[in-house]
């Protein structure tokens, strides 16, 4: 535990001299932090160090931190509350906000095709993260846990409705050249995140892991790569309706099988901050070949619609061939139906000033 400690103590340090990191844990990892912090440990074992290391591995990190168990969230307020307040705009957690109960506005959905003759949009896709009860996140697993988890997940997928029905194909045995063209065309996670892998998210990697989908790879559920879940809808072109009611039809019959993990303030859970609340990411592949032009302005224009934009295969990688993943920010302190529609309406913006560019 002491070279853990010295860990932590050492970790302001390293962060504050490497000028090229932004990270939200360099922001508001202070020593006085750590010294409150170092000695404490949550009911199943985790430290502050197993919360902080990726991003003092990873000084590029945007964010840097992880919970490893839901305990943690609280048990390490003082670092996880000033950087969920910075994360998700215009939520206090460190005020007393509470996230507001799940609202997936099935009977408010109004979102026409804002590109209906294609000119833009590639495809669209609506995810959300769940967390199944009892059990933590990532770094505690074990490894009887991931094959536990997998065998019930894959029980409750056994048997879904219509057009959500399909298969479940374990990471264990699947042939390189499947996984590398699943990837490559943005159905399956990648391998080997070096964020997850220093956040010790990878271990017994792939057992326990896998992909759900249905025969048109249009609704697909990711286990136990940086979630316990990940329920996806996703299809070509900018159907953003017909995407987001496949997916609130998903989330309705996997929640009837399965009990998952939801705290009165912070939503539901995740194991990065980042998606706490809603869980949602509502994306669209968009080239906007007038506005993108410049990065630094595309970004600060999507800003303004709170709308984040990333490479073409998400996070920390490059656009090809000029398109993006835009999609929402804000996951916490408004509903599922508002985090799509702020996408929507924000997407609905970029194509008009593309148009008028
Ligand atoms: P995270 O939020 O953890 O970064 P995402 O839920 O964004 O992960 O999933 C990232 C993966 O989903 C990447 O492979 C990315 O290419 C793919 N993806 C995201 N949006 C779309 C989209 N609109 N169309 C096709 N693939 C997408
Ligand atoms: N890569 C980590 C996590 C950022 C948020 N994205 C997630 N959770 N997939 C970082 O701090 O950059």
């Amino acid at each position: 535990m002491a070279d853990v400690v010295k860990k932590m103590e050492e970790a302001p340090g390293i962060l504050g001299k490497d000028d090229k990191s932004h990270s939200l844990l360099k922001k508001y990892l202070t020593p006085d932090v750590v010294n409150k912090l170092k000695n404490t440990k949550t009911k199943m074992g985790a430290s502050l160090w197993d919360c902080i290391q990726s991003g003092v591995i990873n000084t590029d990190s945007g964010v840097g931190i992880y919970a490893p168990d839901a305990e943690s969230y609280t048990t390490f307020s003082e670092i996880f509350y000033p950087i969920i307040n910075d994360y998700h705009i215009g939520f206090d957690i460190k005020g007393g906000a509470k996230h507001p109960p799940m609202d997936l506005g099935l009977d408010k959905i109004n979102f026409p095709n804002p590109d209906p003759e294609g000119k833009y949009i590639i495809s669209t896709r609506v995810r959300c993260g769940r967390s199944l009860q009892g059990y933590p996140f990532n770094p505690l697993l074990t490894e009887q846990q991931y094959k536990d988890m997998e065998g019930k997940v894959k029980d409750a997928l056994n048997g879904l409705p219509g057009e959500l029905a399909g298969t479940y194909y374990p990471l264990t045995g699947m042939s390189k050249d499947t996984q590398k063209q699943l990837i490559d065309d943005h159905f399956l996670f990648k391998e080997g995140d070096r964020f997850l892998e220093a956040a010790n998210a990878n271990r017994f990697w792939p057992t326990g892991r896998g992909i759900y989908h249905n025969k048109d790879k249009t609704f697909l559920v990711w286990v136990n790569e940086e979630d316990h879940l990940r329920i996806i809808s996703m299809q070509k072109g900018g159907d953003l309706m017909a995407v987001y009611k496949r997916l609130i039809q998903g989330v309705n019959e996997i929640e009837k099988k399965l009990p998952f993990s939801r705290d009165e303030r912070l939503g539901y859970l995740t194991f990065c901050p980042t998606n706490l609340g809603t869980t949602i990411r509502a994306s669209v592949h968009i080239k906007l070949p007038k506005i993108s032009k410049n990065l630094d302005e595309f970004h600060k224009i999507a800003a303004k619609y709170n709308l984040q934009v990333r490479g073409t295969s998400g996070e920390h990688s490059e656009s090809i061939g000029g398109v993006y993943d835009v999609s929402n920010k804000r996951r916490m302190g408004l509903t599922e139906f508002d985090a799509v529609k702020e996408m929507y309406e924000g997407i609905v913006e970029l194509i008009k000033l593309e148009e008028k560019s």
